[in-house]
């Protein structure tokens, strides 16, 4: 077969090993502290592995297969794995095909190579990628972004022991209380500000003395791709920081990874602090199929690492301990047949054949059971409730909503910048620590992808995360956590890992008299297009209750990820109109809001204006100006950003056949693109306009004024429009 000819790199490689086991003879002197009957296992994985990645080659040139990045180099990663227990929760570097087939046994071997084909049943993704994932296992899969995974590593170490602490018997996590996560990635990854973020939040979190039983493990082969890693940079860079134990081992000696690890488990274990172990290895076969390695390493220096090979390394010590060279080869060779053996039961299954097959997963939504959980938990104890019913703004109305989540719902936990002691920077947290205990609403460190790493582990951890992040603008230094992270977790797993998770995020514009760059901020076009995630924005307390509950239970029953946009602006506002006139109170009577249904604030004939947030009591202050000039104003509070509640767009438009979107976001991207392409996709007829804000930054104080959209932009448009098409709806009637 083609990967196997001497010509090609999987040849040279095969062809290279079996001369240098040939040439091996048994060193009398060298102890061992592993069994044979112990390096045979790990030699099987190591060999399945290696085999698999030269399969991945074939399968590839012969149009069968898809993904060629292999583990030939790492493949003492089996010893790693062996060090661990079956149970210790794994987050893997994607050349983990030796730590993959150590914990699953020849059985593995099947998954690989469906992965590899992007078969439909394949037993972790479905076909939607290649990952190595086996709820099984304890194996969590990862995405192809290099250390995207190691806040969600570092969260999940964070939050099983908390997770311990809180959560009630029938809700333990699945993995044991003394419970080491293991989270590995390359050389070139641990420079990445992901990985150095996460890192430090471990040492952090460790140094409050908080316990965090991590191993880290830098599989370290020297190269990101094409670009070398300085010699020594690792130790430099991580083998003296206080507060990390530092471990390092030769990938080529089984018995010195696996008793290195041993160590370092040992550590992170009992001690349940962040350990790092630092594997050497090599990358052999080229960082992938389609990586011509030659064009940036001379062909003295890649072969110069064959005599490197794990693999070798392995059966040096077999036969130390009484194999034959001949027996190791059998030993490898029947790795093989095993693994074309298992080839032919799974070549031309089945691949996802529709466009509902691939996003079955992505987020499953069941209402019904929302809204029974909802129900249970949240209304019936709402209904209870002795304290005077007062209407109240619109950041009472979340304090007191969390509160009954946090009574409700046990798993719940709370936690940001400023969350904790102080209440949150605008008191919208106020109280909860107090009531609830610091091990459920908890100040995090300043590091808005740790707060969400954190999220996502302690998802995983069996608890239900409500996040925030103290201002819409921080996010986006943070979004690949949600975006490539959970809201792909479901997606990637076939829901068999989920991240329930209700991000708090104050944001939007219009805060008079406070903030610096960014403070005010009105850009949430890279929320909107994340599948499956839920955006929601309340503008009044009541709304806001009834939505907060849905989202926590949407986030317990369907696992549901959701970001919930409060605008800073109406936190505290009490009026509509007039100071005094308290109109923009509001009175939570237990009610829910279904996910994607808009609310009619106002009727009237003339002109429908579809708004959210600011925009809502901005459009109604308009509509009484206008109703002095004789029109009437329908106005269509959205909710739901994300998904539209398209069924009320369509109504509110249908009810006086013109619409006006008002639209507090950016032109380009703002959310009423949205809302006028679904207009237009279902047919609307009648007249569209549309004011929003400018495509700007938003400067601070009175200068804000002349980017965000303002009443007096809105009351004109809404003339020009009624101006415009009153001729025409003449005629047409
Ligand atoms: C965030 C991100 N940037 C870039 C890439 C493209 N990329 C994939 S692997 C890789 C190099 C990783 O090197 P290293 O961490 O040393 O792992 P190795 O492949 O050597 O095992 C790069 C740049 C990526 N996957 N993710
Ligand atoms: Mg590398």
């Amino acid at each position: 077969m083609a990967g196997n000819s001497p010509t090609t790199p999987g040849g040279a490689l095969d062809a290279y090993f079996r001369e240098a086991v040939r040439s091996l003879s048994p060193r009398p002197s060298v102890q061992h502290g592993l069994t044979r009957a112990e390096l045979e296992l790990i030699f099987d994985a190591q060999a399945g592995s290696r085999h698999l990645d030269v399969v991945a080659r074939e399968l590839q040139a012969r149009g069968e297969g898809y993904y060629t990045i292999g583990s030939a180099g790492h493949e003492s990663n089996a010893a790693v794995a062996y060090a661990l227990r079956p149970d210790d929760p794994a987050l893997l570097h994607y050349r983990s095909g030796g730590f993959y087939l150590l914990r699953s046994g020849p059985g593995g071997v099947r998954d690989v190579l469906q992965g590899l084909m992007a078969q439909a049943d394949e037993p972790i993704a479905g076909g939607r990628h290649k990952v190595f994932g086996n709820r099984e296992l304890h194996i969590i899969p990862q995405t192809s972004t290099i250390a995207s995974h190691l806040p969600r590593a570092v969260g999940l170490a964070i939050a099983l022991p908390r997770a311990y602490r809180i959560a009630p018997q029938d809700s333990r996590p699945e993995w044991p209380a003394d419970a080491v996560v293991v989270c590995s990635f390359g050389d070139a990854s641990a420079n990445h500000s992901t990985a150095t973020g996460a890192i430090n939040t471990a040492i952090n979190t460790a140094y409050r003395g908080l316990p965090v039983p991590i191993l880290f493990v830098c599989e370290d082969n020297g190269y990101g791709i094409s670009v070398p890693t300085p010699k020594g940079w690792i130790e430099t860079a991580y083998g003296d920081r206080p507060g990390l134990d530092y471990f390092s081992c030769d990938g080529t000696d089984p018995d010195q990874v696996h008793a290195t690890t041993r160590q370092a488990v040992a550590v992170a274990r009992e001690r349940r602090r962040p350990v790092f172990l630092h594997l050497h290895c090599v990358r052999l076969l080229a960082h992938a199929g389609s990586d011509a390695e030659i064009t940036y390493r001379s062909r003295r220096r890649i072969e110069a690492d064959y005599a490197r090979d794990p693999l070798l390394g392995t059966a040096r010590t077999l036969v130390d301990l009484g194999a034959t060279p001949e027996q190791v080869l059998r030993r490898y060779d029947d790795r093989r047949n095993a693994i074309d053996d298992q080839l032919r039961t799974v070549l031309g299954r089945q691949r996802l054949a529709s466009a509902e097959a691939v996003m079955a997963p992505l987020a499953p939504r069941h209402p019904d059971r929302v809204a029974g959980h909802a129900e249970q938990s949240f209304v019936a104890r709402h209904r209870q409730r002795e304290d005077p019913v007062t209407p109240g703004t619109l950041a009472e109305a979340i304090n007191k909503t969390l509160d009954d989540v946090l009574t409700a719902e046990p798993r719940a936990i709370v936690f940001g910048e400023d969350v904790g002691v102080k209440g949150g920077v605008y008191g919208v947290t106020r109280g909860l620590a107090r009531r609830h205990g610091a091990a459920r609403v908890f100040d995090s460190i300043l590091d808005e992808q740790s707060i969400l790493g954190l999220a996502l582990g302690a998802g995983l951890a069996g608890l239900l995360p409500i996040p925030e992040i103290q201002y819409l603008a921080y996010l986006h230094n943070a979004i690949d956590q949600l975006r490539g992270e959970a809201a792909t977790q479901q997606f990637f797993s076939t829901g068999q890992y989920r991240n329930p998770l209700v991000l708090r995020l104050p944001g939007l514009s219009y805060q008079k008299g406070f903030g610096g760059h960014f403070h005010n901020d009105n850009a949430v076009a890279s929320l909107r297009d994340i599948p499956g995630l839920v955006l929601g924005c309340p503008c009044q307390g009541d709304d806001a209750a009834g939505m907060l509950r849905t989202l926590v239970s949407a986030a317990a029953v369907d696992g549901t990820v959701s970001v919930f946009l409060e605008p800073i602006a109406l936190y505290h506002r009490r009026d509509l109109d007039e100071t005094g006139d308290n109109r923009w109170l509001s009175i939570d009577h237990g009610g829910l809001v279904p996910i994607g249904s808009g609310r009619i604030r106002r009727r009237g004939a003339d002109l429908t204006m579809i708004t959210f947030g600011n925009g809502v009591p901005m459009s109604l202050q308009v509509t009484e100006r206008l109703a002095a000039d004789d029109i009437e104003t329908t106005v269509l509070d959205l909710r739901w950003l994300s998904p539209l509640p398209v069924d009320d767009i369509l109504a509110a438009a249908a009810a006086t056949g013109r619409v006006l979107v008002v639209d507090e976001t950016r032109h380009s991207g703002g959310v009423g693109e949205g809302v006028i392409t679904t207009l237009v996709e279902h047919g609307f007829h009648g007249s569209i306009a549309r004011v929003s804000s400018q495509d700007s930054i938003i400067p601070l104080g009175s200068a804000s004024d002349h980017v965000l959209l303002g009443p007096d932009e809105i009351e004109k448009a809404a003339h020009e429009l009624i101006t415009a098409t009153r001729g025409a709806a003449r005629r047409a009637r």
